[in-house]
């Protein structure tokens, strides 16, 4: 038996939808496992908590499996708890539809201009802005130039929203927020200044300043992509099949900007907070958990280990990851009042251990290109300008520069999947191999490393240092030697 309306009655009392079908007040672009593990949940426990029509409108942007299975599920869909020491899973009831982008952007662009949709939130990933990683800025490539020129159904996500918004502004559909939750640094200005340049060029530049907000915010829940043993767990507690199934951490956080015109769900009562100004949060969160996680994702899967867990086990890493928290990252920005960094620092460590989520290295590792500049190299251009030399920031840019290599220190071939992989491939292709080879051709790539770090020649040269030691000698034995 699958998961369903019709099935619910089989499934045990504790573990059924806090609420009954809603009303839809949200779409969501992006329906991966992270936004339902983490705001349909919040938006769930927040309808629960006070009501209020905010039922999701769940847009994947490419893949059919995840809209076929919700639907087929009446857009049901649980979340298994993974405790180091047990679990629980609950069936989650807060969607309210599911499209998929590919196959009809018009019914996406007709749902942001209904005016029963108050907020667009997404989870798009960090290359699903258009934005260049170092700066920021927009990069209007051949893609979205042929979104906004040509009027051909969008296929990007600044097309798709500035399409839906022109529509909204036409139906007179009224004020809406646009909600990034990514995990880019001040990811409401960024997208407020993504959009705003798009609709410059359009009719609908000054509604957007008048009736669009983009409240930043910082999202956090580790959630693994759903393995069959993960289905199979989640199976055996309902009593019945979930394909849309995702399973996350204990620990989840959500801070927001409190900037929502047309309203919003009472969040705050399901445990997230609401805040004049979530940039603080980003911060500290991007450039220690996320960054202390790819460092973990390079060096780990250099040396031969799959899961986050078992990498941060091997001997040295662990102090090494606490060496950069305290003497690379923590002294890099203020923190949120009232925290420590490197006592933040513990508790992220004590999550990372945790066997049950099984977070795999070469996941975190994807993508690097957008992902280093806020995890960690904003960190080193911050420490630099400070007349610092962050070692240990520089030996994990050092182990991303052998990760695109290819190969791990065990011979064995390690996956490149990279909006830039082509350029990096074709910059590695052009030079010597040598660590001095390496460093300059990737030290070259403009959207990733910003001026400064890339003319900073004692910078360079600690960077050769580290990738000739891994090169040389593998990571087990760099870090012996260090630890
Ligand atoms: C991870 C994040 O895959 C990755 O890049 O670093 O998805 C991380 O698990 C989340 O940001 C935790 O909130």
């Amino acid at each position: 038996m699958e998961l369903s309306r019709k099935t619910l009655s089989t499934v045990p009392v504790s573990a059924r939808p806090r609420i009954d079908a809603p009303a839809a007040g949200i779409v969501h672009l992006g329906l991966g496992a992270f936004h339902r593990a983490h705001q349909a949940v919040f938006t769930e426990d927040a309808m629960a908590a006070a009501g209020g029509g905010w039922g999701i409108v769940g847009v994947a942007p490419r893949s059919p499996q995840v809209v076929e299975a919700m639907r087929a599920q009446d857009g049901l869909f649980s979340v298994t708890t993974l405790g180091p020491g047990g679990r629980g899973t609950r069936v989650i009831g807060s969607s309210a539809g599911q499209l998929r982008a590919a196959a009809g952007p018009d019914a996406v662009v007709a749902r942001i201009a209904d005016p029963a949709i108050k907020i667009v939130t997404l989870t798009v990933t960090e290359k699903g802005y258009k934005l260049d990683a170092a700066t920021g800025r927009l990069l209007l490539d051949d893609e979205l130039r042929a979104d906004l020129e040509t009027g051909r159904p969008p296929q990007t996500v600044p097309g798709l929203l500035i399409r839906g918004l022109c529509a909204r502004r036409r139906a007179d559909a009224g004020p809406i927020a646009l909600a990034s939750c990514d995990n880019l640094p001040a990811n409401g200005h960024r997208l407020r200044g993504l959009i705003e340049t798009l609709a410059a060029a359009t009719a609908i530049g000054d509604w957007v300043r008048e009736s669009v907000t983009f409240p930043g915010s910082m999202v956090d829940r580790i959630v693994p992509a759903t393995t069959p043993a993960f289905s199979a767990m989640a199976a055996e507690a309902l009593g019945v099949r979930d394909r849309a199934a995702v399973c996350g951490e204990p620990y989840s956080a959500w801070v927001i900007e409190d900037d929502f015109p047309a309203g919003r769900p009472a969040w705050e009562q399901a445990g997230a907070v609401m805040t004049d100004d979530p940039r603080p949060y980003e911060r500290l969160k991007l450039r220690t958990l996320n960054g202390v996680h790819s460092a973990i994702a390079y060096l780990g899967a250099l040396a031969g280990h799959t899961t986050i867990d078992s990498a941060l086990r091997m001997p040295g890493l662990r102090p090494v990851v606490r060496e950069y928290i305290a003497s690379d990252v923590a002294p890099s920005f203020a923190p949120p009042s009232g925290v420590d960094t490197v006592a933040y620092g513990e508790e992220v460590l004590t999550r990372f251990e945790n066997p049950a989520i099984a977070y795999r290295t070469v996941q975190v590792a994807t993508d690097g290109s957008q992902k280093l500049p806020q995890r960690v190299l904003q960190t080193i251009q911050d420490r630099r300008a400070a007349g610092a030399m962050p070692r240990w920031g520089a030996l994990i840019v050092a182990a991303w520069m052998r990760f695109v290599q290819g190969v791990a220190d065990d011979g064995q071939p390690l996956p490149l999947d990279d909006p830039l992989a082509d350029r990096i491939r074709a910059r590695l292709a052009a030079a010597p191999t040598t660590p001095e080879g390496v460093v300059d051709a990737l030290l070259g790539l403009d959207t990733v490393f910003t001026p400064a770090l890339a003319d900073d020649v004692e910078l360079r040269a600690v960077l050769v240092e580290w990738l000739t030691a891994l090169q040389k000698h593998g990571v087990a034995a760099t870090l012996a030697g260090v630890a």
